[in-house]
Protein backbone atom coordinates (compact mmCIF):
# COMPACT_ATOMS: atom_id res chain seq x y z
CA UNK A 1 0.00 0.00 0.00
CA UNK A 2 0.88 3.57 -0.05
CA UNK A 3 3.07 5.36 -2.83
CA UNK A 4 5.56 3.06 -5.30
CA UNK A 5 9.08 3.20 -4.11
CA UNK A 6 9.70 5.29 -7.68
CA UNK A 7 6.72 8.12 -6.66
CA UNK A 8 7.99 11.11 -8.12
CA UNK A 9 8.48 13.92 -5.28
CA UNK A 10 9.36 17.20 -6.63
CA UNK A 11 7.92 20.97 -6.99
CA UNK A 12 7.26 23.05 -10.06
CA UNK A 13 8.28 26.26 -11.99
CA UNK A 14 7.73 27.54 -15.04
CA UNK A 15 10.49 29.78 -16.75
CA UNK A 16 8.97 32.83 -17.09
CA UNK A 17 8.13 33.26 -13.46
CA UNK A 18 11.19 32.11 -11.95
CA UNK A 19 14.22 32.68 -14.63
CA UNK A 20 14.67 36.62 -15.01
CA UNK A 21 17.66 37.15 -17.41
CA UNK A 22 15.16 38.34 -20.10
CA UNK A 23 18.26 39.68 -22.06
CA UNK A 24 20.64 37.46 -21.68
CA UNK A 25 22.26 34.20 -23.40
CA UNK A 26 20.56 35.83 -26.27
CA UNK A 27 17.71 35.18 -25.65
CA UNK A 28 14.70 37.03 -27.34
CA UNK A 29 11.48 38.77 -26.24
CA UNK A 30 8.38 36.85 -25.35
CA UNK A 31 4.93 37.65 -24.60
CA UNK A 32 5.81 37.05 -21.18
CA UNK A 33 7.93 39.96 -20.71
CA UNK A 34 5.48 42.33 -21.64
CA UNK A 35 2.61 41.37 -19.21
CA UNK A 36 2.70 43.86 -16.48
CA UNK A 37 1.30 43.35 -12.96
CA UNK A 38 -1.59 45.95 -12.41
CA UNK A 39 -4.95 46.47 -13.74
CA UNK A 40 -4.11 45.94 -17.13
CA UNK A 41 -2.80 42.52 -16.88
CA UNK A 42 -6.05 40.95 -17.38
CA UNK A 43 -7.14 42.23 -20.74
CA UNK A 44 -3.68 42.02 -21.96
CA UNK A 45 -3.40 38.00 -21.16
CA UNK A 46 -6.68 37.47 -22.28
CA UNK A 47 -5.45 39.07 -25.76
CA UNK A 48 -8.24 42.12 -25.58
CA UNK A 49 -5.50 44.75 -25.05
CA UNK A 50 -2.18 44.95 -27.07
CA UNK A 51 0.96 45.34 -25.71
CA UNK A 52 3.84 44.02 -27.77
CA UNK A 53 6.61 45.98 -25.94
CA UNK A 54 7.88 47.30 -22.80
CA UNK A 55 5.84 50.95 -21.91
CA UNK A 56 6.78 53.69 -19.42
CA UNK A 57 4.70 53.72 -16.84
CA UNK A 58 4.03 49.78 -16.35
CA UNK A 59 6.04 46.83 -13.86
CA UNK A 60 7.07 43.97 -15.43
CA UNK A 61 7.75 41.19 -13.33
CA UNK A 62 9.32 38.73 -15.34
CA UNK A 63 12.26 40.43 -16.72
CA UNK A 64 13.97 39.44 -13.61
CA UNK A 65 11.55 37.24 -11.11
CA UNK A 66 13.56 35.53 -8.58
CA UNK A 67 16.48 35.53 -10.87
CA UNK A 68 16.85 31.95 -11.27
CA UNK A 69 18.87 32.53 -14.21
CA UNK A 70 21.96 33.24 -11.75
CA UNK A 71 20.69 31.47 -9.06
CA UNK A 72 19.64 28.11 -10.16
CA UNK A 73 22.83 25.81 -8.78
CA UNK A 74 22.08 27.51 -5.03
CA UNK A 75 17.98 26.72 -5.85
CA UNK A 76 18.32 22.72 -6.96
CA UNK A 77 20.95 22.26 -4.04
CA UNK A 78 18.08 22.83 -2.01
CA UNK A 79 15.79 21.12 -3.72
CA UNK A 80 18.30 18.30 -3.59
CA UNK A 81 18.61 18.88 0.47
CA UNK A 82 14.72 18.33 0.80
CA UNK A 83 14.83 15.07 -1.50
CA UNK A 84 12.98 15.96 -4.45
CA UNK A 85 13.05 13.22 -7.35
CA UNK A 86 12.20 15.36 -9.64
CA UNK A 87 11.90 19.07 -10.44
CA UNK A 88 9.26 20.43 -13.03
CA UNK A 89 10.78 23.36 -15.01
CA UNK A 90 10.15 24.65 -18.62
CA UNK A 91 11.62 26.21 -21.17
CA UNK A 92 12.03 29.74 -22.42
CA UNK A 93 11.18 29.37 -26.40
CA UNK A 94 13.38 32.75 -26.72
CA UNK A 95 16.09 31.41 -25.26
CA UNK A 96 16.53 28.07 -28.03
CA UNK A 97 14.95 30.63 -30.70
CA UNK A 98 15.32 34.09 -29.66
CA UNK A 99 13.06 35.08 -32.77
CA UNK A 100 11.34 31.98 -33.27
CA UNK A 101 11.59 30.81 -36.72
CA UNK A 102 15.41 30.72 -36.89
CA UNK A 103 16.64 27.32 -38.49
CA UNK A 104 19.65 26.80 -36.09
CA UNK A 105 19.28 27.23 -32.25
CA UNK A 106 21.16 29.69 -30.11
CA UNK A 107 23.77 27.74 -28.69
CA UNK A 108 23.89 29.66 -25.25
CA UNK A 109 20.50 28.83 -24.36
CA UNK A 110 21.19 24.91 -24.82
CA UNK A 111 24.07 25.47 -23.04
CA UNK A 112 21.79 26.99 -19.88
CA UNK A 113 19.55 24.01 -19.68
CA UNK A 114 21.96 21.53 -20.02
CA UNK A 115 24.32 22.62 -17.27
CA UNK A 116 20.57 22.86 -14.99
CA UNK A 117 19.84 19.86 -16.36
CA UNK A 118 23.06 18.31 -14.91
CA UNK A 119 22.85 19.67 -12.02
CA UNK A 120 19.50 18.38 -11.25
CA UNK A 121 20.90 14.67 -11.73
CA UNK A 122 23.80 15.52 -9.47
CA UNK A 123 20.96 15.19 -6.63
CA UNK A 124 19.48 12.19 -8.26
CA UNK A 125 16.59 14.54 -9.42
CA UNK A 126 14.85 13.43 -12.64
CA UNK A 127 14.11 16.66 -14.64
CA UNK A 128 10.47 16.75 -16.08
CA UNK A 129 10.14 19.71 -18.95
CA UNK A 130 7.14 21.25 -19.96
CA UNK A 131 8.29 22.76 -23.56
CA UNK A 132 6.00 25.96 -23.60
CA UNK A 133 4.39 27.06 -20.33
CA UNK A 134 2.70 30.03 -21.68
CA UNK A 135 5.79 31.40 -23.79
CA UNK A 136 5.91 32.51 -27.29
CA UNK A 137 8.65 34.23 -29.05
CA UNK A 138 6.93 38.14 -29.78
CA UNK A 139 8.57 37.76 -33.65
CA UNK A 140 6.60 34.83 -33.90
CA UNK A 141 3.33 36.92 -32.27
CA UNK A 142 3.96 40.10 -34.40
CA UNK A 143 4.81 38.18 -37.70
CA UNK A 144 2.42 35.41 -37.44
CA UNK A 145 0.11 36.49 -35.22
CA UNK A 146 0.82 33.71 -33.18
CA UNK A 147 -0.95 29.58 -32.82
CA UNK A 148 -3.53 31.24 -34.80
CA UNK A 149 -1.09 30.51 -37.59
CA UNK A 150 -0.47 27.19 -38.72
CA UNK A 151 3.29 27.83 -39.47
CA UNK A 152 3.37 27.97 -35.43
CA UNK A 153 3.27 24.05 -35.87
CA UNK A 154 6.15 23.91 -38.28
CA UNK A 155 8.65 25.61 -35.68
CA UNK A 156 7.30 24.19 -32.46
CA UNK A 157 8.22 21.01 -34.30
CA UNK A 158 11.84 22.38 -34.51
CA UNK A 159 12.19 23.55 -31.14
CA UNK A 160 11.02 19.75 -30.04
CA UNK A 161 13.41 18.38 -32.28
CA UNK A 162 16.78 20.41 -31.00
CA UNK A 163 15.61 19.77 -27.08
CA UNK A 164 15.11 15.58 -27.61
CA UNK A 165 18.27 15.51 -29.44
CA UNK A 166 20.38 17.82 -27.11
CA UNK A 167 19.07 16.33 -24.01
CA UNK A 168 18.58 12.57 -24.47
CA UNK A 169 19.26 10.91 -21.54
CA UNK A 170 19.50 14.07 -19.33
CA UNK A 171 15.64 14.35 -19.52
CA UNK A 172 12.51 11.76 -20.16
CA UNK A 173 9.83 13.71 -19.18
CA UNK A 174 8.00 16.16 -21.10
CA UNK A 175 5.04 17.94 -21.25
CA UNK A 176 4.27 19.63 -24.45
CA UNK A 177 1.83 22.82 -23.82
CA UNK A 178 1.36 23.68 -19.78
CA UNK A 179 -2.75 23.84 -19.31
CA UNK A 180 -3.54 24.02 -22.42
CA UNK A 181 -7.33 24.66 -22.02
CA UNK A 182 -6.17 28.32 -20.59
CA UNK A 183 -5.92 29.14 -24.53
CA UNK A 184 -9.92 29.24 -24.23
CA UNK A 185 -9.36 31.88 -21.00
CA UNK A 186 -6.39 33.21 -21.65
CA UNK A 187 -5.31 33.22 -25.42
CA UNK A 188 -2.38 35.70 -24.90
CA UNK A 189 -1.24 33.57 -22.67
CA UNK A 190 -1.44 30.11 -23.89
CA UNK A 191 -1.28 31.24 -27.71
CA UNK A 192 0.37 34.58 -28.20
CA UNK A 193 -3.13 35.54 -29.49
CA UNK A 194 -4.62 39.48 -29.35
CA UNK A 195 -7.54 39.82 -31.23
CA UNK A 196 -8.23 42.28 -33.91
CA UNK A 197 -11.19 44.33 -33.76
CA UNK A 198 -14.37 42.40 -35.25
CA UNK A 199 -13.26 39.18 -35.25
CA UNK A 200 -14.58 35.77 -34.36
CA UNK A 201 -12.91 35.33 -31.29
CA UNK A 202 -14.11 31.59 -30.96
CA UNK A 203 -13.49 30.55 -33.92
CA UNK A 204 -9.34 32.06 -34.00
CA UNK A 205 -9.16 30.45 -30.27
CA UNK A 206 -10.20 26.87 -31.37
CA UNK A 207 -8.33 27.19 -34.96
CA UNK A 208 -5.34 28.16 -32.34
CA UNK A 209 -6.35 24.90 -30.19
CA UNK A 210 -6.02 23.00 -32.97
CA UNK A 211 -2.64 24.06 -33.92
CA UNK A 212 -1.45 23.45 -31.12
CA UNK A 213 -3.38 20.21 -30.53
CA UNK A 214 -1.19 18.85 -33.55
CA UNK A 215 2.00 20.51 -32.84
CA UNK A 216 1.44 18.50 -29.42
CA UNK A 217 1.05 15.07 -31.31
CA UNK A 218 4.07 15.91 -33.60
CA UNK A 219 5.96 16.65 -30.22
CA UNK A 220 5.11 13.16 -29.14
CA UNK A 221 6.14 11.49 -32.53
CA UNK A 222 9.32 12.79 -32.50
CA UNK A 223 9.98 12.16 -28.77
CA UNK A 224 9.57 8.81 -29.41
CA UNK A 225 11.54 8.56 -32.71
CA UNK A 226 14.51 10.22 -31.19
CA UNK A 227 14.50 7.87 -27.55
CA UNK A 228 12.17 5.65 -27.04
CA UNK A 229 12.37 6.18 -23.14
CA UNK A 230 10.91 9.30 -23.53
CA UNK A 231 7.44 9.65 -21.72
CA UNK A 232 5.27 12.29 -23.51
CA UNK A 233 2.50 14.07 -21.17
CA UNK A 234 -0.54 16.50 -21.62
CA UNK A 235 -1.47 18.97 -19.39
CA UNK A 236 -4.74 20.01 -17.94
CA UNK A 237 -5.99 23.37 -15.74
CA UNK A 238 -8.05 20.29 -14.06
CA UNK A 239 -10.70 20.79 -11.04
CA UNK A 240 -13.97 19.00 -11.83
CA UNK A 241 -17.09 20.76 -11.87
CA UNK A 242 -19.79 20.33 -8.95
CA UNK A 243 -23.53 20.74 -9.79
CA UNK A 244 -24.95 23.62 -7.86
CA UNK A 245 -27.70 21.74 -6.97
CA UNK A 246 -29.84 18.50 -8.13
CA UNK A 247 -31.43 20.52 -10.25
CA UNK A 248 -31.23 18.51 -13.55
CA UNK A 249 -30.28 21.91 -15.28
CA UNK A 250 -27.31 22.06 -12.94
CA UNK A 251 -25.82 18.76 -13.80
CA UNK A 252 -26.13 19.19 -16.94
CA UNK A 253 -24.49 22.32 -17.29
CA UNK A 254 -21.73 21.15 -15.43
CA UNK A 255 -20.95 18.08 -17.23
CA UNK A 256 -20.81 20.55 -20.18
CA UNK A 257 -18.19 22.64 -18.62
CA UNK A 258 -16.03 19.69 -17.46
CA UNK A 259 -16.10 18.62 -21.60
CA UNK A 260 -15.11 22.29 -22.20
CA UNK A 261 -11.74 21.44 -20.26
CA UNK A 262 -11.64 17.44 -21.43
CA UNK A 263 -12.30 18.35 -24.84
CA UNK A 264 -8.33 18.93 -24.59
CA UNK A 265 -7.29 15.41 -23.23
CA UNK A 266 -9.88 13.73 -25.33
CA UNK A 267 -7.82 14.20 -28.18
CA UNK A 268 -4.24 14.20 -26.90
CA UNK A 269 -5.01 10.56 -24.98
CA UNK A 270 -7.32 9.22 -27.04
CA UNK A 271 -6.25 10.88 -30.82
CA UNK A 272 -9.50 12.38 -32.07
CA UNK A 273 -11.91 15.26 -32.10
CA UNK A 274 -15.08 14.03 -29.75
CA UNK A 275 -18.62 13.35 -31.43
CA UNK A 276 -20.26 16.20 -28.86
CA UNK A 277 -17.14 19.09 -29.32
CA UNK A 278 -18.05 18.23 -33.29
CA UNK A 279 -21.43 19.20 -32.29
CA UNK A 280 -20.62 21.98 -30.53
CA UNK A 281 -18.51 23.54 -32.92
CA UNK A 282 -20.65 23.24 -35.55
CA UNK A 283 -23.40 24.76 -33.57
CA UNK A 284 -21.35 27.64 -33.00
CA UNK A 285 -20.39 28.49 -36.43
CA UNK A 286 -16.80 27.11 -35.87
CA UNK A 287 -15.24 25.16 -38.75
CA UNK A 288 -11.92 24.34 -37.98
CA UNK A 289 -8.96 24.41 -41.18
CA UNK A 290 -7.90 20.68 -40.90
CA UNK A 291 -5.58 18.92 -42.84
CA UNK A 292 -6.44 15.08 -44.13
CA UNK A 293 -2.68 14.36 -42.36
CA UNK A 294 -3.98 16.23 -39.00
CA UNK A 295 -6.49 13.40 -38.05
CA UNK A 296 -3.29 10.77 -38.82
CA UNK A 297 -1.23 12.34 -36.64
CA UNK A 298 -3.56 13.30 -33.76
CA UNK A 299 -4.64 9.32 -33.56
CA UNK A 300 -1.34 7.41 -34.02
CA UNK A 301 0.88 9.98 -31.61
CA UNK A 302 -1.26 10.13 -27.94
CA UNK A 303 0.13 10.56 -25.12
CA UNK A 304 1.97 8.74 -22.38
CA UNK A 305 0.31 10.03 -19.12
CA UNK A 306 -2.31 12.68 -18.00
CA UNK A 307 -0.68 15.66 -16.25
CA UNK A 308 -2.77 18.17 -14.50
CA UNK A 309 -2.67 21.17 -12.10
CA UNK A 310 -5.22 21.35 -9.26
CA UNK A 311 -6.10 24.31 -6.52
CA UNK A 312 -9.69 24.76 -6.49
CA UNK A 313 -12.71 22.41 -7.14
CA UNK A 314 -15.36 24.43 -8.89
CA UNK A 315 -19.23 24.80 -9.43
CA UNK A 316 -21.62 25.43 -11.92
CA UNK A 317 -25.25 26.09 -12.56
CA UNK A 318 -27.78 26.53 -15.41
CA UNK A 319 -28.90 29.95 -14.00
CA UNK A 320 -25.84 31.91 -12.16
CA UNK A 321 -26.95 35.47 -12.19
CA UNK A 322 -28.16 35.43 -8.79
CA UNK A 323 -25.76 33.04 -6.98
CA UNK A 324 -22.80 34.28 -4.99
CA UNK A 325 -19.66 33.94 -6.22
CA UNK A 326 -15.83 34.15 -5.53
CA UNK A 327 -12.45 34.71 -7.12
CA UNK A 328 -11.77 31.92 -9.65
CA UNK A 329 -8.22 30.97 -10.78
CA UNK A 330 -8.51 33.90 -13.51
CA UNK A 331 -12.45 34.73 -13.64
CA UNK A 332 -14.91 34.86 -10.66
CA UNK A 333 -16.76 31.66 -9.85
CA UNK A 334 -19.72 30.09 -8.05
CA UNK A 335 -19.26 30.03 -4.39
CA UNK A 336 -19.47 26.60 -2.57
CA UNK A 337 -20.88 27.20 0.67
CA UNK A 338 -19.39 23.64 1.83
CA UNK A 339 -15.56 25.29 1.47
CA UNK A 340 -12.85 27.66 2.77
CA UNK A 341 -11.37 29.78 0.76
CA UNK A 342 -8.05 31.08 0.22
CA UNK A 343 -6.43 34.84 0.80
CA UNK A 344 -7.49 34.60 -3.03
CA UNK A 345 -10.74 33.43 -2.89
CA UNK A 346 -9.33 29.98 -4.18
CA UNK A 347 -11.83 27.11 -2.35
CA UNK A 348 -9.84 24.99 -0.86
CA UNK A 349 -11.05 21.33 -1.25
CA UNK A 350 -8.94 18.48 -1.26
CA UNK A 351 -11.36 15.40 -1.86
CA UNK A 352 -11.92 17.66 -4.89
CA UNK A 353 -8.25 16.63 -5.82
CA UNK A 354 -9.38 12.57 -5.50
CA UNK A 355 -12.74 13.22 -7.19
CA UNK A 356 -11.17 15.14 -10.15
CA UNK A 357 -8.40 11.98 -10.06
CA UNK A 358 -10.75 9.83 -10.40
CA UNK A 359 -12.54 11.33 -12.80
CA UNK A 360 -9.33 11.27 -15.14
CA UNK A 361 -8.22 7.87 -14.50
CA UNK A 362 -12.06 6.75 -15.70
CA UNK A 363 -11.82 8.62 -18.55
CA UNK A 364 -8.90 7.96 -19.55
CA UNK A 365 -6.94 4.97 -18.06
CA UNK A 366 -3.62 6.52 -18.32
CA UNK A 367 -1.29 7.31 -15.44
CA UNK A 368 -1.61 10.34 -14.00
CA UNK A 369 0.72 12.96 -12.90
CA UNK A 370 -0.23 16.30 -10.42
CA UNK A 371 2.19 18.50 -11.60
CA UNK A 372 0.52 21.83 -9.96
CA UNK A 373 -0.73 21.84 -6.42
CA UNK A 374 0.05 24.28 -3.42
CA UNK A 375 -1.34 27.25 -2.04
CA UNK A 376 -0.69 31.32 -3.04
CA UNK A 377 -0.31 32.66 0.85
CA UNK A 378 0.82 35.96 2.31
CA UNK A 379 4.08 35.15 4.12
CA UNK A 380 4.91 36.97 6.66
CA UNK A 381 8.77 36.86 7.64
CA UNK A 382 10.44 37.60 10.73
CA UNK A 383 14.22 39.20 10.59
CA UNK A 384 15.87 36.38 9.76
CA UNK A 385 13.78 35.42 6.60
CA UNK A 386 12.10 32.55 8.44
CA UNK A 387 7.81 31.94 7.91
CA UNK A 388 6.02 29.50 9.84
CA UNK A 389 3.55 28.64 7.21
CA UNK A 390 1.47 26.03 9.09
CA UNK A 391 -1.43 26.96 6.82
CA UNK A 392 0.44 25.73 3.80
CA UNK A 393 1.41 22.62 5.80
CA UNK A 394 -2.29 22.38 5.78
CA UNK A 395 -3.10 22.98 2.67
CA UNK A 396 -0.21 20.38 1.21
CA UNK A 397 -0.92 17.46 3.89
CA UNK A 398 -4.66 17.26 3.31
CA UNK A 399 -3.97 17.27 -0.73
CA UNK A 400 -1.16 14.38 -0.47
CA UNK A 401 -3.78 12.56 1.80
CA UNK A 402 -6.21 12.81 -0.97
CA UNK A 403 -4.22 11.86 -3.27
CA UNK A 404 -2.82 8.88 -1.48
CA UNK A 405 -7.17 7.85 -0.80
CA UNK A 406 -7.15 7.71 -4.44
CA UNK A 407 -4.20 5.53 -4.87
CA UNK A 408 -4.65 3.01 -2.24
CA UNK A 409 -8.49 3.28 -2.27
CA UNK A 410 -9.77 3.84 -5.28
CA UNK A 411 -6.78 2.08 -7.37
CA UNK A 412 -5.27 5.17 -8.97
CA UNK A 413 -2.31 5.00 -11.42
CA UNK A 414 -0.22 8.03 -10.55
CA UNK A 415 3.62 8.96 -11.74
CA UNK A 416 4.12 11.83 -8.96
CA UNK A 417 3.60 15.06 -7.35
CA UNK A 418 5.17 18.55 -7.86
CA UNK A 419 3.30 21.04 -5.41
CA UNK A 420 3.76 24.45 -7.52
CA UNK A 421 6.13 27.24 -6.84
CA UNK A 422 8.39 24.91 -4.73
CA UNK A 423 10.24 28.45 -4.17
CA UNK A 424 8.26 31.67 -3.94
CA UNK A 425 7.64 32.87 -7.74
CA UNK A 426 6.24 35.77 -9.85
CA UNK A 427 2.35 34.65 -9.92
CA UNK A 428 0.74 34.23 -13.71
CA UNK A 429 -2.56 35.38 -12.57
CA UNK A 430 -1.54 38.53 -11.04
CA UNK A 431 2.00 39.24 -11.15
CA UNK A 432 2.17 39.68 -7.69
CA UNK A 433 5.20 38.41 -5.81
CA UNK A 434 3.63 38.36 -2.10
CA UNK A 435 1.37 35.33 -3.71
CA UNK A 436 3.63 32.91 -2.42
CA UNK A 437 3.90 28.85 -2.73
CA UNK A 438 7.03 28.29 -1.99
CA UNK A 439 8.76 25.82 0.78
CA UNK A 440 11.80 28.69 0.24
CA UNK A 441 11.12 32.32 0.82
CA UNK A 442 12.62 34.66 -1.55
CA UNK A 443 13.12 38.51 -0.60
CA UNK A 444 11.47 39.99 -3.34
CA UNK A 445 8.59 42.11 -3.76
CA UNK A 446 5.69 42.99 -5.97
CA UNK A 447 7.82 45.71 -7.91
CA UNK A 448 11.41 43.81 -7.05
CA UNK A 449 12.67 45.16 -4.02
CA UNK A 450 14.53 42.95 -1.91
CA UNK A 451 17.55 41.46 -1.80
CA UNK A 452 16.59 37.62 -3.46
CA UNK A 453 18.07 36.05 -0.68
CA UNK A 454 16.66 32.28 -0.39
CA UNK A 455 15.80 30.92 3.24
CA UNK A 456 14.04 28.07 4.44
CA UNK A 457 10.60 27.94 5.52
CA UNK A 458 8.87 25.41 8.26
CA UNK A 459 6.82 23.49 5.47
CA UNK A 460 10.96 22.77 3.78
CA UNK A 461 11.45 20.49 6.53
CA UNK A 462 7.73 19.31 6.73
CA UNK A 463 8.14 18.64 2.88
CA UNK A 464 11.74 17.16 2.99
CA UNK A 465 9.85 14.44 5.63
CA UNK A 466 6.98 13.92 3.55
CA UNK A 467 9.43 12.84 0.74
CA UNK A 468 11.88 10.89 3.17
CA UNK A 469 8.88 8.46 4.42
CA UNK A 470 7.37 8.34 0.97
CA UNK A 471 4.31 10.14 2.18
CA UNK A 472 3.41 8.27 5.28
CA UNK A 473 4.13 10.89 7.64
CA UNK A 474 2.05 13.90 6.86
CA UNK A 475 1.85 15.37 10.07
CA UNK A 476 2.98 18.99 11.36
CA UNK A 477 5.91 18.66 14.12
P1 LIG B 1 -1.19 31.97 -9.81
C1 LIG B 1 -4.49 31.22 -13.39
C2 LIG B 1 -3.94 32.11 -14.26
C3 LIG B 1 -2.87 31.74 -15.02
C4 LIG B 1 -2.36 30.46 -14.91
O1 LIG B 1 -1.61 30.54 -10.40
C5 LIG B 1 -2.90 29.57 -14.03
C6 LIG B 1 -3.96 29.94 -13.27
C7 LIG B 1 -4.56 28.96 -12.33
O2 LIG B 1 -5.05 27.83 -12.95
O3 LIG B 1 -2.48 28.30 -13.94
C8 LIG B 1 -1.40 27.77 -13.23
O4 LIG B 1 0.25 32.13 -10.10
C9 LIG B 1 -0.15 27.95 -14.01
C10 LIG B 1 0.97 28.52 -13.23
C11 LIG B 1 0.45 29.43 -12.16
C12 LIG B 1 -0.42 28.63 -11.21
O5 LIG B 1 -1.52 28.13 -11.92
O6 LIG B 1 -2.05 32.94 -10.53
O7 LIG B 1 0.25 26.81 -14.72
O8 LIG B 1 1.81 29.16 -14.14
O9 LIG B 1 1.43 30.14 -11.48
C13 LIG B 1 -0.94 29.39 -10.01
O10 LIG B 1 -1.48 31.92 -8.35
Amino acid sequence: MGFSKDFLWGGATAANQCEGGFEQGGRGLANVDVIPIGSDRRSIITGKKKMYNFEEGYYYPAKEAIDMYHHFKEDIALFGEMGFKTYRLSIAWSRIFPKGDELEPNEEGLKFYEDLFKECHKYGIEPLVTITHFDCPMHLIEQYGGWRNRELIGFYKRLCRVLFTRYKGLVKYWLTFNEINMILHAPFLGAGICFEEGENEEQVKYQAAHHELVASAEATKIAHEIDPENKVGCMLAAASYYPYSCRPEDVWEAKKKDRGNYFFIDVQSKGAYPAYALKELARNNISIDMMPEDIEILKNHTVDFISFSYYASRVAAAEDSNVEKTAGNLFPTIKNPYLQASQWGWQIDPLGLRITMNDLYDRYQKPLFIVENGLGAIDIPDESGYVEDDYRIEYLSAHIQAMKDAVDEDGVDILGYTSWGCIDLVSAGTGEMKKRYGFIYVDRENYGEGTLKRTKKKSFNWYKKVIETNGEDLSNQ
